[in-house]
């Protein structure tokens, strides 16, 4: 069970966000608007959301996810893998100490996007991937190890996090799509397997028996309430358009 989410406001510069998409710029009007229905859902699923202030120096700071791993015992604060991100950790390491007694730090050389990191019942994967190096990942292996958790590197290919394209929902459940269907790491777990034309959807987030999942990809919608979740549709074209995808938005516990 989740109790609480962290979330913060997209700030104008959201348009200057780091992007590997295609897809245009996102449109500011419309990044708030879907923001807030990405809050709405969180709540919907019984979270207190505590929404930061929109942070004009850093264009990607929407994607609080990437800053920091909240496990049961410590939060860490991450190192991020580009300097436009590294200063966002700042103030999130402040708001954690209000909710975490435990606070450790990623340091350099070590760098980490905890969106490569993903929790799968007691054990943490970490992704080796363009943002997280191998001394960040052997960072977060000690002090996950130090308060008993259990650990596993994934050499990331193609995709920018780890969470791009697995997502875990609680009972065994994996979410698997393109590079991940077939690693052998995940095949003791029921995977429901995305289609390589819906790959964004398998960014998916689990609250409390809900599946938060992106607006616009019905088959994996379907794939989920088979395997029994409610699903909430929320739309993050504009997240998208910069690389961010519901899990991103929000760091929960
Ligand atoms: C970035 O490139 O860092 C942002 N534009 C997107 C971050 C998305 N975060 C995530 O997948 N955990």
């Amino acid at each position: 069970m989740y109790i609480k989410a962290i979330v913060r406001t997209p700030c104008k510069n959201i348009v200057n966000g780091l992007t590997t998409e295609n897809l245009g710029r996102p449109d500011y009007e419309k990044a708030l608007k879907q923001h807030s229905q990405y809050v709405e859902a969180l709540k919907g699923c019984g979270l207190e959301v505590i929404i930061l202030e929109p942070d004009e120096n850093f264009p990607d700071s929407t994607f609080v996810e990437d800053t920091a791993l909240l496990a049961p015992h410590c939060a860490i604060i991450t190192n991020p893998g580009v300097p436009s991100r590294k200063g966002e950790t700042v103030e999130m390491n402040e708001v954690l100490k209000k909710y975490f007694n435990n606070i450790e730090h990623i340091k350099d050389p070590g760098t980490v996007d905890a969106g490569d990191i993903l929790r799968v019942g007691s054990q943490y994967f970490i992704g080796i991937s363009e943002r997280t190096n191998s001394t960040g990942a052997q960072q977060i292996i000690s002090i996950l190890n130090k308060y008993g958790m259990s650990t596993a590197t994934i050499s990331l290919k193609n995709v920018l996090h780890l969470k791009s394209g697995v997502s875990y929902l609680e009972k065994s459940n994996l979410v698997v799509s393109s590079e991940f269907i077939e690693n052998p790491q995940f095949q003791n777990h029921n995977l429901i397997k995305v289609d390589q034309e819906e790959s964004y959807a398998a960014n998916c987030v689990w609250v409390n028996e809900k599946v938060l999942i992106a607006k616009g990809f019905p088959k994996t919608k379907k794939a989920i309430e088979k395997a029994g979740y409610k699903t909430v549709e929320i739309d993050v074209s504009e997240f998208r358009k910069v690389d961010g995808g519901l899990s991103c938005l929000s760091l929960r516990f």
